[in-house]
């Protein structure tokens, strides 16, 4: 855990989140500032800064934040469709540098996201 980091926080259950899913080394909680009427952010438990990182890390850790990512958009009701997203450096606007997937859906998601 990385004091500093508040996605361990909420891992430590220091700062409160909706979670929706939960494995021994997975979490899934509802993201503060949602994009879809649906909008989930999926993480392994212990801190990674990046998807690269993970999955050069522990590489069956990352596939266990795939595989909880799909039961909860299975557990959300995504039957017409859902978006997987893990933004990455600050091209991408990765703001929380603990690795997350956001899981989107519950309306037409356009492409380019932009
Ligand atoms: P990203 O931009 O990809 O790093 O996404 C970080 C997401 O984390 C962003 O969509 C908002 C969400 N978020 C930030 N702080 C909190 C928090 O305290 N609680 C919850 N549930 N989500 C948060």
């Amino acid at each position: 855990m990385s004091n500093d980091c508040l996605f361990c926080r909420i891992v430590a259950g220091e700062i409160p989140a909706t979670v929706v899913h939960s494995t021994p080394t997975t979490l899934a909680f509802r993201d503060i500032n949602p994009q879809a009427p649906s909008h989930v952010v999926v993480i392994p438990r212990d801190h990674h800064p990046t998807v690269g990182a993970l999955v050069g890390a522990d590489p069956n850790l990352a596939a266990e934040v795939l595989a909880s990512a799909a039961e909860v958009a299975a557990a959300e009701g995504a039957t017409d469709g859902f978006r997987l997203v893990f933004n990455t450096g600050p091209a991408a606007g990765q703001t929380v540098h603990h690795v997350h997937a956001h899981v989107l859906s519950g309306r037409p998601l356009t492409w380019p996201p932009g």
